[in-house]
């Protein structure tokens, strides 16, 4: 691993449970306290870049992807307005500031696009964006999908089983994690030359919990192509953890019989594990977990174990 810096732990979400005028007062403190705020400061000079980039950049107009709901896994909460999930996001590539994520990722190019599987498995291969398209059933899943920092969503997103791509590159029997990789471009993502982090994200799951029913990679959203702030033009959705394993933007899929390390565990062990499997009662050591806010509406609601999914994934927890 490269020597990174690691953030001081007020870099690290906490805006999100802080109201939004005491963490803008909070960043100009930072900024006054010069070089130690330097890392927070990171988005300085958006507001010109952002000038520059949306000009006469129209959104690009997304490709309906027709795929039936999977009725089974339906949930009982509003759906999240499309305007509203795809304006709030994390994709710190581009920025840290969620609201502007939208804007600055509508650079991305997502065609041609590979997705490399490779590691402990028989037939590795490379996929194109297109193949994934044409090879795998897509479906359409309404989930919740839940952020650490304590707000949630309920999306309609489109996919394909994670298992059924494990079984076309036919794991060997010591596979028994899975290593994901978004791209490395700072010359879409501003954010990846901040060396603040390990670019280029990473992520990791146990084979049991990348065969479970409910782990899908998406390719859509709303009935359409995945916008680019929503990771196009794969992206894992696994529900049950918090949202900073959901990976966006996938290129390589890596078979390993070692537990990979993950971007948020590297920068933050005390903060973000491995497994972050969505609980209640174990609270962030800075901000409880037993509430989440629904974005677009002023409602707190409980949180649930394991985002809801228990019956599903319990099984992949028990000791013994
Ligand atoms: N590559 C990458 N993937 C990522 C992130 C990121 O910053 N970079 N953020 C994660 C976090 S913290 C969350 S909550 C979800 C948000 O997904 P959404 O913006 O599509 O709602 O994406 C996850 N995947
Ligand atoms: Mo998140």
């Amino acid at each position: 691993m490269p020597s990174i810096h690691v953030p001081q732990s007020w870099k690290i979400p906490e805006r999100e449970v802080t109201p939004e005028h005491v963490y803008l007062n909070r960043r100009r403190f930072l900024k006054a306290m010069g070089a130690a705020g330097a890392g927070i400061l990171a988005g300085r000079a958006l507001p010109n870049l952002l000038a520059e980039e949306t000009s006469g950049n129209a959104p690009k107009k997304l490709q309906t992807i027709t795929a039936a709901r999977n009725k089974k896994y339906t949930v009982d909460r509003t759906l999240t307005r499309e305007d509203i999930a795809g304006r709030y996001n994390n994709f710190y590539e581009f920025t840290e500031e969620k609201t502007m994520v939208a804007t600055l990722a509508a650079k991305m190019i997502t065609r041609p696009w590979l997705v490399e599987v490779s590691g402990l498995v028989r037939n590795p291969r490379t996929f194109d964006i297109d193949d994934l398209l044409r090879e795998f059933p897509q479906e359409e899943r309404v989930y919740r999908l839940r952020c650490v920092e304590a707000w949630a969503i309920t999306v309609p997103w489109i996919g394909f089983l994670f298992s059924d791509l494990i079984k076309k590159v036919e794991p060997k029997a010591e596979a028994k994690y899975i290593r994901m990789l978004t791209f490395l471009n700072s010359e879409w993502a501003p954010n990846q030359k901040n060396k603040d982090y390990p670019w280029p994200y990473f992520e990791g799951l146990t084979l049991a919990e990348a065969q479970n029913e409910l782990t899908i990679l998406a390719t859509g959203i709303y009935g359409h192509e995945l916008p680019p702030q929503h990771g196009a033009p794969v992206r894992l959705v696994i529900p049950w953890k918090y949202g900073f394993k959901s990976i966006k933007s996938i290129v390589k899929i890596e078979f390993t019989d070692r537990q990979p390390s993950t971007f948020w565990n590297q920068l933050a062990p005390t903060e973000y594990d491995f497994y972050a499997n969505v609980n209640p009662k174990v609270p962030h050591p800075r901000w409880s977990q037993a509430t989440e806010r629904l974005i677009g509406t002023r409602d707190r609601v409980p949180t649930i174990l394991y985002n809801g999914y228990e019956e599903y994934v319990a099984g992949l927890y028990k000791k013994g």
